[in-house]
């Protein structure tokens, strides 16, 4: 008996792991060729990988090896660390470790864990955004945009605990109260903050109908959702007896004739003023009560409106009717004027509102009954004075018009983006480089005095100051402009600052004149592809686009899409079919399954679940099946290396299906279609092992068979994005090629072996010669396919027409007879 090989993963991946990293086999080099960068998103420090990283980070590796290997010079950078965060004051809170420690210990363990993957990263381009020599230009950036006007102090209403008079992060907020204090109700309260002003680039940010890059269509649209331009009209309403006007904001001026009423959001600076002495206490109780809803309750559409009357009216100022006035918290104070014209025949809302106030409802525009239901489509106006008959559209024109001729208000556009509150009141992240002095006011730190170190000694336990501000040493400082005593902005930037930029770091991350070298930047970008998880995209993609146009305006950057392509990754499940969670007890760690089955098997598998974009649930069944096909390719090449194909035919069919193969192969890689990719491989195996399963294994042959020998080659370089560490081995100790099978010319095919050869078939009717057809050679044998196209030729239809055939007598690849009597 012939001894089996088996595929050793524990020896062979820790082997090639570290011969990778000795000779830095995955460091851009090949300087002339295209640069081609790509990149997943940065990981956050939690201290180990789960199954999400191992999802996130496998097929954008093959596809990085596959490009590399195609002869691209490839950047493909991981050692990047969101690493600032709450998440890491709040364990050294919980733990009693600096958040420092805390961060570089999990850094550490992460860095091992990734290493296990094999990945192809290249170890000398990290980024870790905690680093004082990143969060500098961090720091630089907050400078830059300071200078433009981009970033400015603004009071904002935030989440408030009176209990640790501080602001806390909406995740903080549990059910209405503060986490520390389950007591206390988080109220909203104005808290002065720093702000960017993403919403000066809202229009730029808005993706055209056809834009130049690829960003997924689901992604582009979120975004303009988010971002919610909206085009309408302000118009001033007279209050009755008092001097105040109240600015409504509306898309729908065609309906001013069906406002009954108007309402002020309880921010609104006229709530309390407008209120009627006999109304005043209850309109006080009113706002006081709304400044505990989050702004997401307060939005959601099933609560019942609320709200309260002021005792005053206004006037419309078109038709001039008498309307009472409201205060209620569905109206927003972040958005247009924070105040609106009730039109309750025409918007929801508003008709929910009227039905519960008993206020009358009016319809302006024909369509629908609103009796019943706010009709909010378009129509004719009705009701409307001079205006009735016109289509909404010619109405808005012309209604628009009348207000502006008439000095009653103008055509205004609203997003519904806001600006970016930046500024935390919290520890571990980058100083604001802010300084407050007496006398001079707020000054920025000099470019030249940067970084503004971090101070290590705080304390960071939630007392009401910020932690920075009991780090008195560090706080104290001389005021730049004048030299007197000054103090220190004591918060820290939100870590979507941090990560709003870090690509732009990797081509050069230990760059010391700049955040990055301006003059070589451009070479790398737009970055090939940029992969992540979809939950980014209202989030971290949309900075990162907004700090890139800032940089792009400013002369820093020759681009102003970071990204040329966006993909999307899916979700890894529980075996369950679950999302992963400890409390459901359904997690999967990778470290298992990696010692169990191997790296290369889990990455595989993971390849092959099915598109990158959607996902799945772990099966263990068929990890175990990915292991058996690995060791399936191990015995096939360690065991049957000297294989001689003797017949010239299998040797044709080898090299033919390989190259098809190849050329399948490469163009679902370019398509990001790892698992179909995968199958065809498989096919290829299989193809492989019919062979050598009709011939005994022969002793040690004396020719080479160069079919044979081309086929394994072939076999390993279009396996090894997938599964690195055993197409290494097989590459260097098998099939004795030179080191590295990923550095070696990703294969190629030739066109003129995919045509597949014909054959003429003869056809008979009866037994007489009637026609002939031509098949594809390996359809040939088929007599369902061969029958098929022989009754269709066209002159041998004529003889078959009006009869049946009852009879087939069918010589495979060589004649075929219909019978029909
Ligand atoms: C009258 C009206 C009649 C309205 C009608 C709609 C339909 P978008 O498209 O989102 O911009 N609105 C304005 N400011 C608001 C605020 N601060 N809080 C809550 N709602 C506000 O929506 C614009 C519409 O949302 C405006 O047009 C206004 O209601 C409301 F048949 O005015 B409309
Ligand atoms: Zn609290
Ligand atoms: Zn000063």
């Amino acid at each position: 008996m012939q001894k089996i090989s088996t595929f050793e993963h524990g020896r062979i991946e820790k082997k090639w792991q570290a011969k990778w990293k000795k000779e830095k086999t995955y460091k851009v080099i090949n300087k002339e060729a295209k640069k081609y960068y790509l990149l997943v998103e940065l990981a956050y420090t939690s201290g180990d990988l789960h199954m999400g990283h191992w999802f996130a980070w496998t097929a954008p590796d093959a596809y990085a090896r596959f490009k590399r290997m195609s002869g691209n010079n490839v950047l493909f950078p991981v050692g990047g660390f969101d690493a600032f965060g709450l998440p890491a004051e709040n364990a050294a809170i919980r733990k009693g470790i600096h958040p420092k420690d805390w961060t570089y210990k999990n850094i550490k363990a992460m860095r091992s864990q990734f290493a296990t993957m094999g990945p192809s990263f290249d170890w000398d381009k990290e980024v870790i955004t905690s680093d004082l020599d990143y969060y500098r230009w961090t720091q630089w950036l907050f400078l830059k945009l300071y200078q433009e006007g981009l970033a400015y102090k603004d009071k904002v209403w935030s989440n408030w605990c009176g209990q640790c008079k501080t602001v806390l992060a909406n995740e903080h907020v549990i059910d209405g109260c503060c986490w520390r204090h389950p007591e206390t109700p988080v109220v909203q309260k104005q808290v002065p903050q720093w702000l960017f002003a993403i919403t000066k680039y809202a229009d730029r940010l808005i993706w055209p109908e056809k834009p130049e890059v690829d960003w997924p269509k689901e992604a582009r649209e979120a975004q303009n959702h988010w971002i919610g331009k909206s085009e309408g009209i302000e118009i001033k309403f007279r209050v009755e007896a008092n001097p105040s006007e109240i600015m409504v904001f509306t898309t729908r001026p065609d309906t001013i004739f069906g406002a009954m009423f108007l309402v002020l959001a309880p921010e609104h600076p006229l709530a309390l003023k407008l209120a009627k002495s006999q109304h005043k206490e209850e309109v006080k109780k009113y706002i006081e009560e709304s400044r505990k809803k989050l702004e997401r309750e307060r939005l959601e559409e099933a609560r019942q409106k609320t709200g309260v009357f002021t005792g005053a009216y206004a006037l419309n100022p078109l038709s001039q009717e008498r309307i009472p006035v409201f205060i209620a918290d569905f109206v927003l104070t972040g958005y247009g004027t924070g105040a609106i014209m009730g039109v309750p025949g025409h918007d929801k809302r508003d008709w929910e509102f009227a039905k519960t106030n008993n206020l009358p409802i009016r319809q302006v525009i024909t369509g629908g009954d609103v009796e019943k239901s706010a009709y909010e489509e378009e129509g004719r106006l009705v009701n409307s004075e001079d205006f009735n008959g016109l289509t909404s559209e010619e109405a808005r024109e012309k209604i628009s018009k009348y207000i502006e001729g008439n000095q009653l208000g103008r055509r205004s556009t609203q997003y519904h983006l806001r600006d970016w509150t930046i500024s935390r009141q919290r520890y571990w992240g980058a100083p604001i480089p802010i300084i407050y002095c007496d006398n001079c006011g707020t000054v920025p730190v000099p470019e030249k005095d940067l970084p503004v170190p971090l101070p290590e000694k705080v304390d960071y336990t939630p007392t009401g100051k910020p932690p920075l501000a009991t780090a008195e040493g560090w706080v104290k400082v001389k005021c730049p402009k004048c030299g007197r005593d000054a103090k220190r902005d004591t918060e820290t930037m939100d870590t979507y600052v941090d990560s709003s930029w870090y690509f732009l770091r990797y081509p050069a991350p230990d760059y010391k004149e700049g955040p990055f070298d301006t003059k070589t930047v451009g070479k790398w970008f737009p970055l090939e592809v940029y992969f992540g998880g979809p939950e980014h995209i209202l989030g971290h993609t949309l900075y990162a686009r907004f700090i890139t146009k800032v940089l792009n305006e400013l002369g820093y950057l020759p681009f102003d899409e970071f990204a040329r392509v966006r993909r999307h990754h899916g979700v890894i499940l529980g075996p369950d079919g679950a999302r992963m969670s400890k409390s459901r007890g359904n997690v999967v760690n990778p470290d298992e399954e990696v010692r169990k089955f191997g790296a290369d098997a889990v990455r595989l598998y993971i390849a092959f679940l099915g598109p990158h974009e959607k996902g799945g649930a772990w099966n263990r069944e068929a990890v175990e099946g990915t292991r058996r096909f690995l060791n399936r390719v191990w015995v096939l090449v360690n065991d049957h290396k000297d294989f001689v194909l003797e017949d010239k035919k299998d040797a044709r069919e080898i090299l033919t299906f390989q190259h098809k193969t190849v050329q399948r192969v490469t163009q679902d890689l370019e398509k990001m279609q790892f698992n179909t990719a995968i199958a065809r491989i498989m096919e290829f195996v299989n193809l492989l092992y019919d062979k050598v399963a009709t011939k005994p294994p022969k002793a040690k042959r004396k020719i080479r068979c160069a079919e044979w020998d081309e086929a394994l080659k072939t076999l390993c370089l279009l396996l090894a994005p997938f599964t690195p560490h055993l197409t290494e081995e097989i590459w260097v100790n098998v099939l004795r090629q030179k080191f590295s099978v990923h550095r070696a010319a990703w294969p190629t095919y030739r066109e003129e072996l995919l045509k597949t050869e014909e054959v003429t078939i003869p056809v008979q009717v009866d037994g007489r010669l009637r026609g002939q057809i031509t098949v594809a050679s390996d359809l040939s044998s088929s007599q369902d396919e061969v029958e098929r196209r022989a009754q269709a030729d066209k002159n041998v239809s004529k003889w078959i027409s009006g009869k049946k055939v009852k009879k087939v007598f069918f010589a495979p690849g060589r004649l075929i007879n219909l019978v029909t009597s």
